[in-house]
């Protein structure tokens, strides 16, 4: 069974970081309603959902994605760009110790879970402000026995790889081609965003499914053009936290 791993909202969660976005009030009690439905989505897909203690002084703590990689043979605790997260790190390695083998992004390499983007046996890594190249020299060195193949791929004006891409069906990737340059991932078939849709490449997969954000219709129709209709879920108040919907759970399958 598929399980994913989550963790509610921070009460300090207006103390957030934000790199791309102006801050703007966050609603807590519409944020732990919205994250609510994130959970059940999670298991109307047939998720296990393993919810983690909340952290209140950890204001971006219910972004796990960003400190942990996990892959089938191991998981990776990474080191997070942003040094007010990376106290986050600790509880997910206890949570994840009973399924995975644990290996670590060590200092002075960061790396956030949200710039990694595994499609297959390849893993592409986002040349971020959060990422550096040194993490994605240690990832290399730490996934390349189980068969891997790391990519580093430069993106801009985003907080992460998967705020630009992410994969929405095998073999298909959904694109802000102005975040990253499209032709890094020629090798599949690629759905351009809505142009007027700046933040609608960031979708989950969680096994043949998709969860996305409500909001995005355009790009949304482009996707059931596809014939992938995904599970829409609201995610305004993590969205004003410059988060989405990879970001609020870390996937084992
Ligand atoms: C941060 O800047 O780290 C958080 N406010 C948002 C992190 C979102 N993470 C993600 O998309 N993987």
């Amino acid at each position: 069974m598929t399980i994913a791993i989550t963790r509610g909202v921070s009460p300090s969660i207006a103390q957030c970081v934000l790199s791309h976005i102006e801050r703007s009030p966050i609603d807590l009690d519409l944020a732990v309603q919205q994250h609510s439905a994130y959970v059940r989505a999670l298991q109307e897909l047939g998720c296990k959902v393993i919810e983690l203690e909340n952290e209140p002084e950890l204001p971006d703590s219910v972004f796990v994605e960003d400190t942990a990689i996990v892959l089938d043979e191991i998981a990776v605790i990474t080191r997070p760009g942003a040094p007010s997260r990376r106290a986050e790190t600790s509880s997910i390695a206890e949570a994840l110790r009973p399924y995975r083998s644990l290996l670590s992004i060590t200092e002075p390499a960061t790396l956030d879970g949200g710039d990694v983007l595994r499609i297959g046996r390849k893993i592409y890594v986002g040349l971020s402000a959060r990422t550096s190249q040194a993490a994605v020299s240690q990832l290399r060195d730490l996934v390349t026995p189980h068969g891997y193949r790391v990519i580093g791929v430069p993106i801009q004006h985003c907080l992460h790889l998967k705020s630009a891409v992410t994969e929405v069906a095998a073999g298909v990737v959904l694109i802000q081609p102005q975040w990253v340059d499209a032709a890094a991932f020629a090798e599949y078939e690629i759905i351009l965003v809505d142009p007027d849709e700046l933040h609608a490449a960031n979708a989950l997969r969680v096994d043949q499914e998709l969860i996305y954000p409500e909001g995005f219709a355009r790009t949304e129709a482009r996707l059931h053009r596809f014939g992938i209709k995904p599970t829409l879920v609201a995610v305004s108040e993590l969205q004003k936290a410059e988060g989405a919907v990879t970001c609020c759970s870390l996937i084992l399958a």
